[in-house]
């Protein structure tokens, strides 16, 4: 090639923004499978962010706990051996209590309420709150809300969840309210808890309809009721470190980034949950609606959790969250 239009490529290509230096390549761990919600998120997040620098930063999405289970992802992030995410208040608890006030049970209203709240001043506080701790938080998910699953037998009310043995998150409030409802809780990672149910160490979960379903749950557990006892919103969250070598404007660029798949993921969040419940419908999975008189039942039965040492701090957060209307 001739030296001048060597030099007038280059030159087009320095105009049109593309950058010579090698891309910076960033890992973010998911726990689900291909396909999920959450997962579609991070790789819209990725897409965006690279799109939007040119292929400057490079954000691989490792789902499937290929990074290890969510546990010693969260650990690894903190560390910045991973520097991105994607993992709910529930898992967050243990490194920072005050992920619990959001997390309470029939603390919201409805999903709208959830999200006026996550996407005003509460919303932004929690995401920061975690910064002493390494991470910080960019923007939010859907996870929808859980419901009780198991083995056994139909649940109507919390008289029918007496003595059964249930997988919980690896976090105290997940034990107390599941205790709370005269049940058995254990705690134990996600991807033990089909084994779990086989070999009768457990003999139920809780859990959205897409992790049910996606980790075939249905199979061994087939008794479902939607008592939407809490809902535990997620997030994308990326080290303290890495992203304070970001420059400012990368900064706002990523978070721009976050917002918007976001948008997307919460849209696919209820496309897919609707979905997986008519599967399972489908796959013969006993789904028990209930009344209002029976969701009571459920409220009543964990009030007290409120009341207890451990989450009595959270009462003006709590109420903060109350009054969004
Ligand atoms: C899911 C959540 C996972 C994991 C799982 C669990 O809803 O998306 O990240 O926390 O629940 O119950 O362990």
């Amino acid at each position: 090639m001739k030296k001048s239009i060597l030099l007038a490529l280059v030159l087009a290509l320095v105009l049109a923004g593309a950058s010579f230096a090698a891309p910076r390549v960033f890992k973010l761990a998911d726990n689900h499978p291909d396909g999920y919600p959450t997962v579609l998120g991070d790789i819209r997040f990725a897409e965006l962010v690279k799109e939007r620098t040119k292929g400057d930063i490079v954000i691989e999405v490792y789902n499937n706990s290929q990074l290890g289970d969510e546990k010693t992802a969260i650990e690894q992030t903190q560390m910045g051996d991973i520097h991105f995410i994607r993992v709910g208040t529930n898992p967050l608890a243990p490194i920072n209590p005050i992920m619990n006030a959001l997390s309470m049970p029939y603390l919201y209203r409805d999903r709208d309420h959830a999200f006026k709240v996550l996407d005003g001043a509460i919303g932004e506080e929690f995401l920061t709150s975690i910064e002493k701790d390494g991470l910080i938080g960019l923007c939010w998910f859907d996870s929808g809300s859980r419901n009780f699953y198991n083995s056994k037998r139909a649940v109507h009310t919390p008289a029918d969840m007496k003595g059964l043995k249930i997988r919980v998150q690896e976090t105290p409030l997940m034990m107390d309210l599941v205790s709370s409802l005269g049940a058995s809780p254990t705690p134990m990672a996600y991807n033990e808890i089909y084994t779990g149910v086989q070999n009768g160490i457990i003999e139920g979960a809780e859990n959205n309809w897409p992790s049910y379903m996606s980790q075939s749950h249905n199979e061994v557990a087939p008794f479902f009721v939607v008592d939407e006892h809490t809902r535990a919103p997620e997030m994308i969250l990326v080290n303290t470190d890495v992203w304070g070598k970001f420059s400012a404007d990368e900064r706002k660029l990523i978070k721009q980034a976050a917002l918007e798949a976001a948008t997307y993921q919460r849209e696919e969040w209820v496309r897919q949950e609707n979905d997986y419940a008519k599967q399972a419908e489908a796959k013969g999975v006993t789904i028990t609606r209930l009344t209002p008189e029976e969701v009571q039942q459920f409220m009543d039965a964990v009030q007290p959790i409120y009341k207890q040492p451990a989450y009595a701090p959270y009462a003006d957060i709590i109420q903060r969250v109350r009054d969004v209307k």
